[in-house]
């Protein structure tokens, strides 16, 4: 039987999905799509996760599209549709990967490259190890940024950085993502495992629904008037303040003890 592409472990109420193709850098081939989709589906449906963590195994995060899968291969003369391919998989992915019901950490361990760079960028805390790097490589190849990247990048670092990263395709170490806010924290190689574990645990401890809607919400808010984002704001606090958590965080701050959070 063939080595599972995507290896899952629970630590606690964390999730942690390592991809797992170390010889080719992590490079997604369709069995991986079909492995991770799953994974992260089941990281969905599982009441007892509070968090996901995706990592990668090895010297390298994800290297993209593997570029020697069979649905990247011409047939008969034919070029392969790589629109197609980025509508199978890419597509759903990152839809699935924003709109999990649970906060997403991302530690990137190595190289990430093409859609692997923007599949890290999509999660909701990304760490990155100092040796780590992010290549937009689709130029290189003669395509655009797939995987989100045209909306994604403009928005994490401005039109600026974003063309140039883009174009150029320079490979963008760890700590100039940080500097540049395309991640949250560059840390030292031998402290990513656990500092992304602790952001993690921290994370799966908060009101998950209130994290989640804290995405969302900020998501929307960039195709909003301010308004219109005061009143989606006061929507959002009207249901939370509905909530087991909210009722919970209250009661905790005026005992003066630990919240228990149990809503998701
Ligand atoms: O259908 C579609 O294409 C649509 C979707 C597109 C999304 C995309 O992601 S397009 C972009 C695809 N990715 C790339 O173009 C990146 C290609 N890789 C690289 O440029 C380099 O490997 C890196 C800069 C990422 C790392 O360089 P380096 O020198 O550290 O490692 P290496 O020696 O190049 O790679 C190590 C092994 O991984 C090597 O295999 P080998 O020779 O040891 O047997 C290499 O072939 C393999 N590998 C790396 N990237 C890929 C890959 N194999 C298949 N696909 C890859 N993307």
């Amino acid at each position: 039987m063939s080595e599972a592409t995507v290896l899952i472990e629970q630590t606690g109420t964390v999730r942690i999905l390592r991809l797992n193709r170390p010889a080719a850098l992590n490079a997604l081939t369709t069995a991986m799509h079909g492995e991770l989709m799953a994974a992260l589906n089941d990281a969905a449906d599982d009441p007892h996760t509070r968090c996901l963590l995706l990592t990668g195994n090895g010297r390298g995060f994800c290297a993209g599209q593997d570029l020697a899968d069979p649905a990247m291969t011409a047939t008969d003369g034919q070029a392969a549709d790589v629109g197609a391919v980025v509508l199978r998989f890419y597509k759903p992915l990152v839809q699935r990967l924003r709109s999990l019901p649970v906060p997403v950490v991302c530690a990137v361990n190595g190289v990430a490259a093409g859609a692997g760079a923007n599949i890290a960028l999509h999660c909701d805390i990304v760490l990155a190890a100092r040796s780590a790097s992010f290549i937009q490589a689709f130029a290189k190849i003669g395509l655009v940024p797939d995987a989100g990247g045209t909306w994604l990048l403009p928005r994490l670092v401005g039109r600026a950085q974003a063309i140039g990263l883009a174009m150029l395709g320079d490979k963008l170490p760890g700590a100039d993502a940080e500097r540049l806010g395309l991640i949250w924290r560059c840390v030292d190689d031998a402290a990513l495992a656990d500092e992304a574990l602790a952001v993690a645990q921290r994370l799966a401890d908060l009101p998950t629904r209130a994290l989640v809607e804290t995405r969302l919400a900020i998501d929307a808010s960039q195709q909003l008037s301010m308004d219109d984002a005061l009143s989606e704001e006061a929507r959002l606090q009207g249901q939370l303040g509905r909530s087991h958590d909210f009722r919970e965080g209250v009661a905790a701050f005026s005992a003066k003890r630990k919240p228990v959070f149990k809503d998701r």
